[in-house]
């Protein structure tokens, strides 16, 4: 059982503090990039500053036509690389910890961010069970995350998440929006100039 913070965040938000500081993660995600290299996804409002790419059964994709989940890469027409096994351990250790012992995530979803980028206020709801958590991941570079409400209006706040923090949004948390702040400059001793945010979803 992992220790970790739950004072000031709302019900179904779980932050493990330094759960994921085995570079073998880092290994097991520099495996799956060079298989489907990361890459700007184009949304209907433009190109993202994040770059991206999956692994698993189901992978987020989003062109100017919308966001879907997809099982093939579009780049290559081939499936994306399996989840592997350091990453999908970490996965369910970290639910199961959080209340979820059942979660089977059939998507891995690697964003890439280097100083500058950022994502917009948003809600994750292209999945089809919204009873499952996301387990979010995140390493190198620290980044500003921003947690708000079911709606768009609802009251923010922010949290800080560094090298090696995992958190799980569950229940009531799963339909909240968030974002994160454009990240500052800086170099990570494992990653250089750069944040990468891995997340768990059970998509199909
Ligand atoms: C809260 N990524 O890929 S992960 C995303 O750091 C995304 O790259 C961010 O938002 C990142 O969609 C944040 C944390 C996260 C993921 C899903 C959530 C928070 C969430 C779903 C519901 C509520
Ligand atoms: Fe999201």
């Amino acid at each position: 059982m992992n220790l970790f913070a739950t004072a000031q965040l709302p019900p179904g938000v779980v932050l493990q503090r330094g759960v994921a500081r085995d570079p073998a993660i880092i290994a097991a995600l520099e495996t799956v990039i060079a298989a489907a290299p990361l890459r700007t996804m184009i949304t209907p409002r433009g190109p993202m500053s994040v770059r991206m790419t999956n692994c698993g059964s189901l992978g987020w994709v989003s062109d100017a036509s919308g966001y879907r989940y997809a099982p093939a890469d579009p780049a290559t027409k081939l499936p994306w690389p399996p989840i592997p096994d350091a990453l999908a351990t970490l996965a369910r250790r970290c639910a199961e910890d959080a209340g979820f012992p059942e979660f089977y995530p059939d998507a891995c979803l690697i964003n890439q961010y280097t100083p500058g980028a950022q994502m917009g206020l948003h809600q994750d709801r292209d999945e089809r069970d919204f009873a499952q958590p996301i387990v979010s991941v995140s390493l190198g570079l620290p980044a500003r995350f921003t947690i708000g409400g079911e709606t768009r209006k609802h009251a923010t706040f922010d949290i800080e998440l560094e090298h090696g923090d995992v958190v799980v949004f569950g229940g009531p948390a799963r339909r909240m929006y968030h974002g994160v702040k454009r990240i500052a400059p800086g170099h990570h001793p494992l990653l250089g100039a750069r944040r990468l945010n891995v997340t768990f979803r059970r998509a199909g």
